[in-house]
């Protein structure tokens, strides 16, 4: 069966990523719609040698749909979803929208696949920082139980977005040149307070919470448990920005239930889909965010026993934040759609 898909957010950072996925994995499109703002629209992008003109989403864009992709702001899905589902299409969401709702699966096919059918429309895309270490702790979970997962995070401009990537490069410029580095969008472009990114760590993504946490955290708190489905877990996060383009990387401290051996951990992470094992000292091999760039798949390294608690483990885990932080996990939750359609 092929299927009638919209992209809205076509232009941006991770829906430019949806698109070449579609095409790069031959999803079986019949009809491809690319929606955008009233600022985007008109302009045209090549899917399969064929110039599509991208159009104003509105609440009507969504006749004949099969399947949304969202990736336009919080706002825009609130607004949009209802509408696409009106008219019949399973939304798979990329902002943060509607990850909380309880009628809505937060799907990470490698953690929890079979939530997909469970949905009411629409499906939620996590957090990109969540995505790659719920997927790289699953096979973990699975076999030892885990009590605890403290995460530092140091994450990408490209999850700011496309200006945000231009804002860095930018900056790197002026202050090579010995000139300010004059910050305009980072941390966060909705905030009076602007700092320079530019050879700095700026340990605030998103807006602050009465908590202290930033919403970044705060993501990565709810959404893990959510994933896991286990209350339980205990999580705390600090997220960074650092100047890199693409892949967050992670350093990892998770405290599993029972005692664990080293070999089982390393061949449960080879064995784990989606994960590259990169973990080799003696040749100076671990994940990077250079080498993970253009990649699906999650790389883990860096593997070690905390010297403070024997059942406590240390990993470093890096991902491409636009693919399997959100326009491949998007895409998967949409190629697994397709094929239950097809039955
Ligand atoms: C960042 N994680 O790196 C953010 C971007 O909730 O989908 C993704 C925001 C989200 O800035």
């Amino acid at each position: 069966t092929k299927l009638n898909v919209a992209v809205v957010g076509a232009t941006g950072a991770v829906g430019e990523q949806i698109i070449g996925l579609l095409e790069k994995r031959d999803f079986p499109i019949d009809k491809l719609k690319l929606l955008s703002s009233a600022r985007s629209a008109g302009s045209r992008v090549t899917f399969k040698g064929q110039e599509i003109t991208v159009e104003e989403a509105g609440p009507d864009s969504f006749e004949g749909i099969d399947i949304a992709l969202f990736s336009a702001g919080g706002d825009v899905s609130k607004e949009l979803a209802p509408h696409a589902v009106r008219y019949g299409a399973v939304c798979i969401d990329n902002t943060n929208a509607f990850r909380m709702d309880p009628n809505t699966p937060l799907v990470v096919p490698e953690v929890n696949e079979s939530k997909i059918n469970e949905h009411q429309g629409v499906i939620a895309n996590p957090n990109c920082s969540t995505i790659q270490m719920v997927a790289a702790l699953k096979p973990l979970y699975d076999r030892y139980g885990i009590s605890r997962i403290i995460v530092s995070t140091y994450q990408a401009v490209s999850g700011a977005g496309a200006r945000a990537i231009d804002e860095m490069k930018r900056q790197t410029k002026e202050v090579l040149e010995g000139n300010d580095a004059n910050p305009d969008i980072l941390p966060v472009g909705s905030l009076p307070v602007k700092h320079q990114i530019a050879f700095n760590a700026i340990p605030q993504i998103d807006k602050f919470q009465d908590n202290g946490y930033t919403l970044e955290e705060m993501k990565m708190i709810r959404e893990t448990k959510k994933i896991l489905d286990d209350e339980s877990v205990l999580v705390t996060a600090t997220c960074v920005r650092i100047p890199v383009v693409y892949g967050h990387s992670e350093s990892v401290y998770v405290e599993l239930k029972e005692d664990y051996n080293m070999d089982d951990i390393r061949s449960l992470l080879s064995d784990a889909p989606g994960i590259t094992l990169v973990d080799d000292p003696a040749n100076q091999l671990y994940p990077l965010a250079t080498d993970a760039a253009g990649k699906n798949d999650v790389f883990v390294g860096r593997l070690r026993r905390d010297l403070t608690n024997e059942r406590g483990l240390n990993l470093w885990i890096v991902s491409d934040n636009l693919l399997k932080g959100a326009a491949w996990n998007a895409v998967q939750i949409a190629e697994i759609i397709a094929a239950n359609k097809s039955k």
